[in-house]
């Protein structure tokens, strides 16, 4: 160990970051091999890069931004139902795959616990992860195959996570088809790009961003397990959407039919202000500019019938080619690495712990939307597709989704013919909860008219 011991202090007295090692001496062996493993696994050089970058203008004003062509999901039916036709026959066939990212802290929402274990429906408070594992028996029940599911989790809640699905029974889904994984993480750095060390022998690390799910993937064996079940298409959304449309058969069937690596879906902004990254064509390439990073008169650009220009809002589902992952993998893997500034907790030379001004560094997933041969974007209505719980109040908070969920179970329920009372601003005047497993979609509820009241009068759930 002396040796090692030896070359890795002569490395961070160059690189200015020898305080790591302030509290050595009084380590025992076991957690002296653990602190030197974990500075081993750092980059310096990267490090200090990163941090001489943090001191520049971080902002990245594209120089040509021009709107990025669509398919608009509803406008032309033939088409759709033709796609529908094809990622239906993926599911058939085990070609589709379901794929969460659940790592992050969900720190805006205050709830004790992974995001995915947040009571989410209107009335039941079922979990995130319920709806979603409830949507994936449904299409199993539907397509006579079960839809592999992989969750990722970060150091920090994958214990958490795991045992949640094990106490739930994995909620009927048959545990051989959920698969877990960590994603990697990154040291962070305190202002002056100072390691910051998270006890006497650890440092602190945050993890690496929904970027990193593209590496987990294939770190992980995930993408090996993709391969051997057969699976060729990755459908990738968050874990803070209930009303994802799980592995929505018409946008992967369009994917796999335009032969596109990444696809994504995008609702149209509400606002010109709305603070949501937009898909767009940046310098001819496709990707997402964040709303800060968007000049004025383009944010207010409008077409002539009055849409916003630059109107697709990033929703965070997308269509991945497993192949694409593959091969983003090989030789190095290099998504850009973004920066955040954050409090964070920090072990001081006295042992006390304390909030430090600090760097966090994360990758983003659709920064890789530029590496892609063919890509894919598709517009979807909002109402039916997005309705995130990021919030404890205000907008996209609990509140919201609640509203929406109910919303579109009214909506089916009026195509069925059950008197829905609306209040002034159209929404129902009563919570409703239908379980994906009594119907999953207007047709389905359509289907089971014989079962379903005449009228709802008060809070209802239909199961
Ligand atoms: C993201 C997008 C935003 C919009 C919005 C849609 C970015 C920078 N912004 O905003 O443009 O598309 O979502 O809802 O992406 N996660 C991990 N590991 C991590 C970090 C995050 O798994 O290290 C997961 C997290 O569990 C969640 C998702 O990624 O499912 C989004 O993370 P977020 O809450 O940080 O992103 P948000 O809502 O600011």
């Amino acid at each position: 160990m002396n040796a090692t011991l030896e070359t890795l202090r002569k490395r961070l007295i160059a690189a200015q970051q020898d305080h790591v090692l302030m509290f050595w001496d009084s380590l025992g062996d076991t957690e002296r091999r653990s602190l030197l493993a974990d500075i081993a696994s750092v980059h310096l050089g990267q490090l200090a890069d990163l941090h001489r970058r943090s001191r520049r203008d971080s902002s990245s004003a594209p120089g040509s931004v021009q709107a990025l062509p669509q398919v608009v999901k509803g406008e032309d039916s033939q088409a759709d139902a033709a796609a529908r036709a094809v990622g239906e026959q993926l599911l058939r066939e085990g070609r589709s795959c379901a794929f969460t990212v659940a790592g992050g802290q969900g720190t805006r929402l205050g709830h004790d616990g992974p995001k995915g274990t947040f009571p989410a429906t209107p009335l039941q408070g079922k979990p995130l992860f319920q709806i979603f594992a409830e949507k994936l028996l449904v299409l199993e029940r539907r397509f006579g195959h079960p839809v592999p599911w992989y969750v990722m989790t970060s150091p920090g809640n994958h214990v958490d996570t795991t045992s949640f699905f094990q106490e739930q029974g994995y909620f009927g889904l048959q545990k051989d088809h959920v698969m877990f994984f960590q994603q990697g993480t990154m040291p962070a750095i305190d202002i002056n790009g100072r390691l910051v060390l998270e006890s006497d022998h650890a440092l602190f690390r945050s993890p690496d961003g929904h970027g990193g799910s593209l590496r987990a993937l294939s770190e992980s064996g995930a993408v090996a397990d993709m391969k051997e079940r057969g699976v060729e298409d990755i459908y990738y959304f968050q874990v803070d959407n209930p009303l994802v449309e799980m592995c929505d058969p018409t946008f992967m069937g369009y994917h796999r039919q335009q032969g596109s690596e990444f696809s994504s879906k995008a609702v149209p902004k509400r606002a010109p202000e709305e603070q949501v990254g937009i898909l767009v064509l940046k310098d001819g390439k496709p990707g997402v500019i964040e709303y800060s990073d968007l000049a004025d008169d383009l944010r207010d650009a409008r077409e002539d019938d009055g849409r916003l220009r630059f109107r697709a809002g990033n929703i965070a589902v997308h269509g991945i080619s497993r192949r694409f992952v593959e091969r983003l993998n090989q030789g190095g893997f290099a998504l850009p690495i973004h920066i955040a500034r954050k409090k964070i907790p920090a072990m001081h030379p006295d042992g006390t712990v304390g909030p430090v001004d600090g760097i966090k560094f994360e990758m983003f997933v659709f920064d890789a939307l530029p590496l892609a041969e063919k890509v894919l974007l598709m517009e979807v209505p909002r109402a039916s597709e997005f309705s995130p719980i990021k919030n404890r109040a205000g907008r996209d908070s609990p509140e919201t989704s609640w509203r929406d969920q109910s919303s579109q179970f009214a909506d089916w329920l009026e195509s069925a013919g059950v008197t829905v009372p609306r209040d002034g601003d159209g929404c129902p005047m009563h919570r409703i909860e239908i379980c994906p497993l009594f119907a999953d979609s207007a047709a389905d509820v359509r289907a089971r008219r014989a079962e379903l009241p005449a009228t709802i009068e008060a809070d209802t759930i239909i199961a």
